[in-house]
């Protein structure tokens, strides 16, 4: 943040913001004014005012600047992998069977407690890193395969600490009531008040918690579980989340909506009663295409819905070991595009704009004026490239609160 003032001037800016009524909020021959880690002014080259024409100038050329991305759901801290039930789901097993026989979530929770906060933080810096490479400045981590106390804080840790060695934010969920642990199984109840309460409360006293989750599905937890949990959440001022309505519907996004939860996410069996809930409480939908790849899932989001009923949707990778073994948040673009059918326009909101409203941030996913200097700048020209290409990363460089 110690640098001067400088100006990047560019051929294309997406902006994303809804105030430049561009498609993108694109400007074009477009000038920004980087001063204390911020945007000081942002328009076209030409309207710059006077004051700022002094200052240097960096020439970006014929290339696209957008907001630098954001992954708003991640579970990217975690023990082990699932390379094995990767291999036992080709040969016919379900997800819920592999869950039934003590894999799934269970078996990366084994893997969690086992591992040290340090090693955890090692394996999860990997896939961080990916994602920065692709551009991206805030990422979303989840606990959640800890299950108890102990390991739930150390998942929380090593989330904290990977903003201390890398240029990139970090926002944390309490995902306390992600499942039900072997040592509680048949006793989920017991479980969220004598340990997930207790836990969130602990977490929540060492400042490690900047938003609350839970999974609600039968396979996890029951509405009322969950609503146990997020009524800790609201006294603890603490905004929530949820996982909802993925492989079933029992009411999860209306349960969030009634807490005026920042978002409701996966959401392949929401139904229109669902959409409405959300749009009323102004809750995002976060759209999570790697999870429904790597399931095969069928059931797609009812994106028509949400779209019509104006409720913002964000696009996240979901990266964990089990459903979604995805860092590739262009990736996720590409399949939110092609599987659902949402526009490039609205996968790049999805990882921008939309993705800061579902974690309640209100400083980046726009370049306009007074927000952080988070920029991604790319070799591409339109920003349609950024959901079109497969596998391939244009990303020329990323600006971080100012410094590049
Ligand atoms: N839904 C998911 O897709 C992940 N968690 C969740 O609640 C799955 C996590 C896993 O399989 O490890
Ligand atoms: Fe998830």
């Amino acid at each position: 943040m110690a640098e001067q003032p400088y100006i990047l001037t560019c051929r294309n800016v997406a902006t994303m913001d809804r105030a430049n009524p561009a498609p993108y909020g694109e400007l074009v021959e477009a000038s920004m004014v980087i001063e204390n880690g911020l945007i000081g002014w942002v328009g076209k080259s030409a309207d710059m005012p006077p004051d700022y024409r002094h200052l240097k100038s960096r020439d970006l050329g014929n290339r696209l600047v957008t907001p630098a991305l954001i992954d708003c759901h991640t579970h990217v801290v975690s023990g082990g992998n699932r390379a094995q039930e990767f291999e036992m789901r080709l040969q016919g097993a379900s997800y819920e069977d592999i869950a039934k026989a003590g894999g799934g979530i269970v078996s990366t929770v084994k893997a969690t407690r086992a591992a040290s906060e340090d090693e955890m933080l090692d394996d999860a810096l990997g896939r961080v890193d990916a994602m920065i490479a692709e551009g991206v400045s805030l990422i979303e981590v989840k606990s959640g395969y800890g299950l108890d106390q102990e390991t739930e804080l150390k998942m929380l840790r090593a989330a904290r600490r990977i903003a201390e060695i890398r240029p990139v934010r970090v926002k944390t969920s309490f995902l306390g009531a992600h499942a039900v642990p072997p040592e509680y199984s048949g006793k989920a109840d017991a479980y969220i008040d004598t340990v997930c309460i207790p836990a969130l409360r602990a977490a929540q006293a060492e400042g490690l918690v900047d938003a609350v989750d839970g999974f609600c599905e039968k396979i996890a937890f029951l509405p009322d579980q969950i609503a146990r949990v997020f009524d800790v959440a609201v006294e603890l001022g603490l905004p929530v989340k949820l996982h909802a309505e993925q492989l079933s519907n029992l009411g999860g996004a209306k349960l969030a909506a009634s807490y005026g939860a920042l978002s409701a996410d996966h959401i392949e069996y929401l139904d229109e009663a669902g959409v409405r809930a959300l749009a009323a409480s102004k809750t995002a939908a976060v759209i999570l295409p790697g999870a429904y790849y790597t399931l095969r899932e069928t059931r797609m989001p009812p994106i028509a819905l949400l779209r019509n009923h104006g409720v913002p949707m964000a696009v996240a990778t979901d990266c964990n070991p089990g459903s979604s073994p995805l860092s590739s948040l262009l990736l996720a673009m590409n399949m939110a595009c092609t599987l659902f059918r949402l526009t490039p326009e609205e996968a790049l909101a999805g990882t921008t704009r939309n993705a800061a409203l579902a974690l309640g941030v209100s400083d980046s996913g726009v370049i306009a004026a007074g927000k952080r200097a988070d920029l991604a700048i790319w070799n591409a020209q339109h920003p349609a490239e950024l959901s079109y290409r497969i596998g391939f990363n244009p990303l020329e460089k990323r600006i971080f609160g100012g410094e590049t």
